[in-house]
């Protein structure tokens, strides 16, 4: 579903008329980040292109699966940069926060389109939703390893094809891609459902200090936790989704420490509440049902302030029903 064809021609010809692309996602890049970057930078190296791609940090393991083996990148000379799946230049690697941004692809509705080109639709699912739309318009061709890193993109910010903004033009992409050989069955267990026994460990500590205060439901993820756990990675080995599924929860948050003063706090809606006003709000952005931000203050001072604004962010909301 093409938002605005002028400037799905106008990103087109940008990529034409450049030899060399690097891609960019967002720091902890998600599964919708690492597989609309790769998926996009396989069709683009089938097109005939010389691509690169720059990941900040080393991918998390459950993505690893895709064998991108390039990190850190520094922008090619006389390259474009196309972002992807990144709402704010700010959230992009280091070398890049400063750097003109030619392309900026995006599902992200508080995306700022810092981009020279702009295309942001924040109907799609996910990124590589949105991907797929723009190489099956411009008749790039989409091949199995670049249609599998794509489906992975759609299925994991789904989360299996579950999330209010799974559409039926979200499916049919899916069946696109699978008509494309992408394989549904091994994309969603790798991405999805399989889980290591470090995080399983992770889990188990997080869930032990589970909280419910009315309608909100919460727990926390120390750096401590995950070094009783073994688990290596930094990111929250997707509890925050599991806490969204907890039925007595209108809205669900992690609270994940990085270091003595900084805390990544994710929120989760499952009600009609806009969980993504509640991140802005302390610098963060991110969708009205999944949303987050990170917060430089002890884990205390976060969790307080953060339940603090969240309880009179659904008690103002409550009244207004
Ligand atoms: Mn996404």
């Amino acid at each position: 579903m093409n938002k605005n064809p002028s400037i799905s021609q106008s990103i087109r010809q940008r990529i034409d008329a450049a030899e060399m692309v690097t891609l960019v996602t967002h720091i902890r890049p998600d599964g919708d980040a690492v597989g609309s970057v790769i998926g996009f930078g396989e069709a683009l190296r089938g097109y005939g292109k010389t691509v690169q791609i720059a990941f900040e940090e080393t991918l998390p393991a459950r993505f690893r699966f895709l064998k991108e083996k390039e990190e850190k990148k520094k922008p090619l000379e006389n390259g474009i940069i196309i972002t992807l799946d990144c709402a704010e230049q700010n959230r992009t690697p280091k070398d890049y926060s400063g750097k003109k941004i030619d392309i900026n692809i995006d599902h992200h509705a508080t995306n700022t389109n810092f981009g020279d080109l702009n295309y942001v639709n924040a109907e799609a699912a996910a990124t590589a939703e949105i991907v797929t739309d723009l190489l099956t318009e411009w008749k790039i061709q989409i091949s199995p390893a670049a249609a599998n890193a794509l489906l992975m993109g759609i299925i994991t910010d789904t989360i299996g094809f579950r999330t209010q903004n799974t559409t039926a033009h979200t499916l049919h992409t899916a069946a696109r891609l699978i008509e494309k050989g992408a394989h549904l069955t091994d994309m969603y267990q790798r991405s999805l459902t399989d889980m290591t026994w470090e995080a399983s460990s992770l889990w188990g500590f997080a869930l032990n200090k589970l909280q419910k205060e009315g309608k909100i439901i919460y727990t926390v993820i120390t750096c401590e936790d995950r070094k009783k756990a073994g688990f290596t990675g930094r990111d929250d080995a997707d509890l925050t989704n599991f806490l969204s599924s907890i039925q007595e929860a209108d809205i669900s948050i992690l609270f994940n420490q990085q270091s003595e003063k900084s805390v990544k706090v994710s929120w989760r809606s499952r009600s009609t509440v806009n969980v993504a006003n509640l991140a802005s709000h302390f610098g963060g952005g991110g969708h009205p049902a999944a949303a987050g931000a990170e917060i430089e203050l002890s884990l205390q001072e976060t969790q307080q302030k953060v339940l603090e604004v969240t309880k009179s962010y659904l008690l103002k909301y409550d009244n207004q029903e």
